[in-house]
């Protein structure tokens, strides 16, 4: 073990002897399971934390973890309870391995760097390269060099400010957001971003719940959650759509657990019966352990990929058919009922039928718990959000709780159920390409300088920029740009367009490997870490699903002497381009949080007393009009219903519609290991899960080798993802599935959703071929190279699954 930064290899012999690049074909499937948790996660959480951080850190951390005092899980957006109400040990198992991730104890030094090429690392894996650990020191990539070497802070600050400084204009620059990023890191970035001249602030948000943020914004006036915990609690019905808490938000099943004790009833509607849908093992109660758990859903709708928008129709038929409607609250508090009653009056049960996949008894059985429950909660995440009609689907779940009044009461409302921890936090302080004018008015008032105006690049927007020349900087804070977004050989190769790219970041990733003529690689602190300026030790805040914002400290000296904090990076940027430009003082901010917080106070919409209020135990929620008093800012002054033509998903005769998803071993491009538990995948991940007649109907095996395409409309390109096994699998017919990223090659560019411009990463036309057989087909071959060299077949194994 050695922190002061030199690479040491602590997973030990066994790891070394292992050390190859892993076969997929030993890949092994089992039996999907049939609950989630139990002593499995736990034993699994303490053996990853092991491993990976000894367990003198993993005592420190976990202990610690979503405490009062402690820090903010990085995992997910999930809300804690409050302070007196929470466990010794607040976390799950994704939690400790996202923990593990970043304290782990290896190290990425600048000898590593200059014994391994940059196209030596681009043939590994992103499971390996995520293995290499920390990075310990500030890199650069000088153009036309094979290696990274490392730089000087203070040259690389300088560097970047002069590369800024020589853009022909501002929008030439491109500053994407990761949710992880502190509220405090994100103040300062967007308004660095907006002295300098642009609202060019993508984030991954637009590949993730801009569906949602858009669909609310437009429907009841505010585009998040209008649900507290205590909510959850007091549901009569929750509703859970297009989400797997087991894996994505398991502390989300303690809740459900809790709720299912108060009798509420829950209705999950997924193709897959996800294991954290059917059966929960409270690790921390006995009967979680020795007992058989917590059964989860009581009514489970197995419906076909993007048949929600039908199905949510279908259920406001019905729920009218039966006068099983809030009048009162359609009264007072609504906009637009009678054209959506006539609407949904004339649904075509046929067309009903063919999207879901459902009969109309399951249907209409659903729609009894609908009608039965006097406060419902709607959950939702990324199986609703990335498809074409995403922001229509997301209106329906809203005109369904706006019929029933199940806005502004308790144990009912809206949850879209964030991702990655501070995501929503961000959007709070500024990080958006559509900036709303309230904002940048406040903005200019503080600051006295005039923020630009015009909308700027999301993320889609951003590759095409790059692709076509009119954005040369590349700028990330956090996050795996071009592994997340989708399209991989579009994005690669528009990111090697770039003149520089710069990546803040704690591990190296793909987005290190394909980048600009000149690339830098600034290691930021985690969360885990302690944070000392020159005030004084430092915390940050962040906003969970439910706006409630509250303090993150972290226990661990840093992993490498030479890193700095992000909020140090982004103020040190902003001075060596900005200089004292309209008199922002960057040096005080940085020296002091407090000093970002009084701005953010005067500044951001409902964080009057932001200090002081942050430093509460528990931290404070932040207003939100539906949910406290069923006020409604929209252009009607009231919550509107919205009226959507069904439009359902057309799939050629041999084809499928494949949704791209996370495995239980995996953090968005960060792969932990290669254990999918829940649906019986054990060492691999290039696996294509089938309903048993889709796999006899296009003429293959379980077992069968196959490689996947997509052709897109508007391009005649034929995408390509090569070397998947069909695994049969309890989907509905028509529907696959199989992991992201491995798939991004498959989601065209300009396939996105209506409206809010997100990736349909959850619809994606595929057909199949045995491997090898459509060889040549495609102009950029995945199975030759994938970007530049042949990793397609590799990844690293993990220890405890070999032998
Ligand atoms: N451990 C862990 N935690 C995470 C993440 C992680 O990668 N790992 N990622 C974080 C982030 S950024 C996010 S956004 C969230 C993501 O959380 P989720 O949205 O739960 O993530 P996905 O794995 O994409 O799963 C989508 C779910 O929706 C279902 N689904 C897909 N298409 C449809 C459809 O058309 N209709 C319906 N009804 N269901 C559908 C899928 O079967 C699957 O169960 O999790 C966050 N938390
Ligand atoms: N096909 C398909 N594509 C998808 C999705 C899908 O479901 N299907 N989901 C989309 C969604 S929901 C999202 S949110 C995006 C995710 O997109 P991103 O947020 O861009 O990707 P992540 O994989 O979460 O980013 C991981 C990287 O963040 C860096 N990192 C980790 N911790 C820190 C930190 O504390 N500070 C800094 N500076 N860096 C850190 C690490 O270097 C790590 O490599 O992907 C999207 N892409
Ligand atoms: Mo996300």
């Amino acid at each position: 073990m050695d922190d002061r930064g030199h690479g040491v290899d602590d997973e030990g012999p066994a790891m070394r002897r292992h050390d190859r690049d892993y076969d997929e074909r030993d890949l092994e499937v089992d039996d999907a399971e049939d609950h989630a948790a139990g002593p499995t996660a736990v034993a699994v959480s303490l053996k990853r934390s092991l491993e990976r951080m000894g367990p003198i850190r993993t005592a420190q951390t976990l202990l610690r973890l979503n405490q009062a005092e402690g820090f903010d899980c990085m995992s997910c957006a999930w809300p804690d309870p409050d302070p007196g109400h929470r466990s010794v040990a607040e976390f799950c198992e994704n939690g400790a391995k996202a923990v593990a991730e970043e304290a782990t104890r290896r190290r990425a030094t600048p000898e590593f760097f200059a014994a391994h090429s940059i196209a030596d690392l681009d043939s590994h894996s992103e499971h390996w390269l995520g293995r290499q650990g920390r990075i310990t020191h500030p890199m650069i990539k000088r153009p036309g060099a094979t290696h990274y070497e490392p730089i000087d802070w203070d040259e690389a600050f300088a560097l970047i400010g002069a590369e800024l400084e020589a853009l022909d204009s501002p929008d030439e620059a491109i500053f994407y957001t990761s949710g992880r990023a502190s509220n405090e890191v994100a103040f300062a970035y967007q308004l660095f971003a907006r002295a300098f001249g642009t609202n060019n602030l993508p984030d991954c948000s637009n590949m993730c719940h801009e569906s949602t943020s858009i669909a609310l914004q437009e429907s009841i006036g505010i585009g998040k959650a209008s649900v507290t915990l205590d909510d959850v609690y007091h549901a009569e019905l929750i509703v859970l759509q297009g989400q797997n808490p087991g894996t994505n938000h398991p502390r989300m099943l303690t809740a459900l657990e809790k709720a299912k004790r108060n009798g509420a009833t829950i209705l999950s509607i997924n193709p897959l019966r996800e294991a954290g849908l059917v059966n929960f093992r409270n690790p921390q109660t006995p009967r979680g352990v020795v007992g058989r758990g917590t059964d989860l859903s009581d009514l489970h709708l197995p419906i076909a990929l993007n048949g929600d928008l039908a199905l949510l129709q279908a259920f406001g038929s019905l729920l009218v058919e039966w006068d099983a409607l809030d009048h009162e609250f359609i009264e007072r508090h609504t906009h637009g009922f009678e054209q959506w009653r006539h609407h949904v009056a004339g649904v075509d049960w046929d067309v009903v039928t063919t999207a879901t996949g459902l009969s109309r008894e399951q249907i209409t059985e659903a729609a009894t718990l609908l009608r039965d429950s006097r406060a419902t909660v709607f959950c939702w995440a990324m199986g609703l959000t990335q498809h074409r009609n995403a922001v229509a689907t997301i209106k329906e779940v809203t005109n369904l709780a706006l019929a029933q009044g199940n806005i502004g009461k308790r144990g009912a409302g809206l949850f879209p159920v964030r991702g990655h921890s501070n995501v929503q936090g961000d959007r709070t302080m500024g990080i958006w390409e559509r900036p709303p004018a309230h904002f940048l008015d406040a903005l200019q008032r503080e600051f006295g300088f005039d923020p630009p105006r015009e909308n700027g690049f999301d993320t889609v927007d951003s590759i095409r920029a790059l692709r076509d020349g009119r954005a040369r900087f590349f700028m990330g804070l956090g996050g795996n740009f071009v592994q997340a977004a989708p399209d991989t050989h579009v994005t690669a190769a528009a990111m090697r367009r770039a003149r520089m790219t710069v990546q803040v970041s704690t591990k190296i990733n793909r987005s290190h490997l394909v980048c600009g003529e000149t690339a830098l690689i600034l290691p930021a602190k985690g969360r885990t870490e302690q944070d000392v300026q020159a005030s004084g030790p430092q915390f940050v805040t962040v906003e969970d699903s439910t706006c409630s914002v509250h303090a993150s400290r972290g226990p661990l000296p840093p992993a490498s002497a030479h890193l700095k904090s992000e909020v140090e990076i982004v103020s040190r940027i902003a001075e060596a381009t900005l200089g004292d430009r309209y008199g922002l003082d960057w040096k005080a901010m940085r020296d002091d949080y407090g000093v970002v917080r009084g701005l953010i106070s005067r500044v951001v919409p409902g964080c009057e007393s932001y200090d002081v209020n942050v430093r509460r135990p528990g931290g404070f929620v932040l207003p939100h009009p539906p949910r406290d008093s069923r006020s409604f800012h929209t252009a009607s002054g009231r919550a509107e219903f919205a009226v959507s033509p069904i439009d359902v998903l057309q799939v050629p005769a041999g084809h499928v519609i494949l949704q791209t998803l996370r495995s239980h071993d995996q953090f968005n491009t960060t792969v932990y290991g290669l254990s999918d538990r829940y649906r019986g995948i054990e060492g691999g991940r290039r696996v294509i899960f089938l309903h048993r007649d889709d796999i006899a109907a296009l003429g293959f095996d379980d077992g069968d080798l196959v490689d996947l395409f997509t052709r897109w409309d508007g391009d005649e390109r034929v995408r390509c993802a090569r070397s998947f096994r069909i695994v049969e699998y309890d989907t509905p017919r028509g529907s696959a599935a199989a992991y992201y990223p491995e798939t991004n090659e498959l989601v065209p560019l300009d396939s996105t959703a209506r409206q809010s411009n997100c990736p349909t990463s959850k619809s994606v036309v595929v057909s199949l071929a045995r491997a090898g057989e459509r060889s040549g087909e495609c102009p950029e071959d995945s199975h030759q190279g994938r970007l530049g060299s042949d990793w397609s077949h590799k990844t690293c194994p993990d220890p405890e699954y070999l032998s």
